[in-house]
């Protein structure tokens, strides 16, 4: 497994004082930019839905011409409720977390541009109107927590320590990228250092990795939270219900965050699951689910910090289901042709930087031209991440041989201890030595 360089996490903004999310962060309750929190709903299967609007309309679907079409059914023109007030995020942390949305927007806006300029080898996979759901989540993870990203986070990595510079040399297969340019596209991660378990492209497989993990290093004497992502297509594959069982069953840290983005490809929810909420899915594992507007960052913060919070007193795993749309298409080669306009049109409305830039001003807590003065950095720090990734050289032939196939040199480190197998797991009901316990 190849390692990377590791770089200086993107500089924070002028503004936070806070501990970077790669520090260890201890956060004093807060109630956010106004005071009170809006009633929280329940699902009809009694999941908390902290949603502040419901969606109102469905896409069903007609087949002519040789494919489906999908028509909407419901109002789309709905007005955009405010944020939710977050319960832990001051100051200082939400203008840091909304910093790295635009870090992560203006990322990918350029990997675009790289793309059509063939300068990305492979395909492009982007996050636009995901950002709040990739940056909240991974911002409520310590350092010694773990991730689990999939092909749409590169907003996640950035907040977990990754330059946006490794993701532009990585879809650019440069030599100096984390994997030496081995793999274009999104399968690197760093088990050493950041802590992130490179994606797999199987859907579902990564998840019984972030539940090995949190098993390691719960027979180390550790509880971390594993924080991973699964789509709401692959929600229903067969290792995304295998790997979280084992989690769900033996209390280990997994936090799931089903990421609800209203397609899988060229597929709505519609055609893929019978249920309404994706979190219902959580009462057949036995663990927490909670429903949040997965363009709401405060919203999403506070779940995955709840989550992250219970999987490091030892209780085990969670779901959380982030509800919002894929606004660009599943890749670069798709045209995205089938998606209606209107529903479009509403989620755009529901843009999570816009979102959160109103939050920002109407909290008193950024200005207007504050707002743009961060844009205008951004886009100066992106441009010269680029320049640095345009820069590097490719991988020479000399070593086309290494860091591609098992070698013994790869070696997992023990990072929080010895094994100690003996009541590792303090919170199992069953004695260890009465095996049919589960039967009294
Ligand atoms: C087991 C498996 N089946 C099919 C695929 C091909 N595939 C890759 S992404 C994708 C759609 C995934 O949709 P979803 O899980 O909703 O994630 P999203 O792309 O919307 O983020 C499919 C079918 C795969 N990678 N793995
Ligand atoms: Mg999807």
């Amino acid at each position: 497994m190849a390692t990377k360089k590791i770089e200086a996490p993107p500089p924070a903004s002028p503004e936070s004082k806070s501990q970077s999310a790669n520090g260890s962060k201890v956060m004093p309750a807060h109630t956010g930019a106004k005071s009170g929190q809006p009633p929280v709903s329940k699902n009809p299967h009694g999941i908390p839905d902290w949603r502040l609007e419901q969606l109102p309309f469905h896409i069903e679907s007609e087949w002519g011409d040789g494919e489906y079409r999908y028509k909407i059914v419901g109002d789309t023109s709905a007005p955009v409720p405010p944020l939710r007030p977050s319960k832990y995020l001051g100051k200082e942390q939400t203008i840091e977390l909304f910093r790295y949305m635009i870090v992560n927007r203006r990322m990918e806006a350029v990997l675009e541009s790289m793309y059509k300029q063939s300068l990305v080898i492979g395909e492009l996979y982007q996050s636009l109107g995901q950002e709040a759901c990739s940056v909240a989540t991974a911002y409520a993870l310590d350092k010694d927590d773990w991730l689990g990203p999939m092909i749409r986070n590169q907003g996640s990595m950035i907040v977990k320590g990754y330059q946006p510079r490794a993701t532009m040399m990585q879809y650019m297969g440069k030599g100096d990228s984390p994997t030496k340019g081995r793999d274009s596209g999104s399968h690197y991660g760093d088990p050493k250092t950041l802590n992130v378990v490179a994606p797999i492209s199987h859907l579902g497989d990564s998840i019984g990795v972030l539940a090995g993990v949190a098993l390691g290093a719960r027979l180390q004497g550790k509880h971390v939270a594993c924080l991973g992502y699964i789509g709401d297509g692959g929600q229903s594959t067969g290792p995304t219900y295998e790997g979280f069982n084992f989690a769900a069953v033996q209390h280990l840290g997994v936090v799931l965050v089903v990421e609800h983005n209203s397609w899988a490809y060229s597929t709505p929810v519609e055609l893929q699951f019978a249920c309404k909420d994706l979190a219902d899915r959580a009462i057949g594992y036995g663990v927490p689910g909670v429903i949040v507007d997965g363009t709401d960052a405060n919203q999403v913060y506070d779940a995955a910090h709840e989550a992250v919070q219970r999987a490091h007193r030892g209780e085990g795993a969670s779901i959380i289901e982030a509800k919002f749309m894929r606004m660009k298409s599943h890749a670069m080669h798709d045209s995205a042709h089938y998606v209606p306009a209107k529903v479009k049109e509403y989620w755009k409305r529901r843009d999570p930087i816009a979102r959160m830039e109103q939050y920002l001003k109407e909290a008193g807590w950024m200005t207007e031209a504050r707002i743009a003065e961060m844009h205008a950095e951004v886009e100066r720090f992106i441009n010269e991440e680029r320049a640095v990734a345009e820069a590097a050289p490719m991988p020479g032939p000399e070593d086309a041989g290494t860091d591609v196939y098992f070698d013994n040199a790869v070696d997992i480190p023990v990072k929080y201890g010895e094994v100690r197998v003996k009541n590792a797991n303090k919170n199992r009901k069953l004695s260890e030595s009465s095996a049919p316990g589960h039967y009294k």
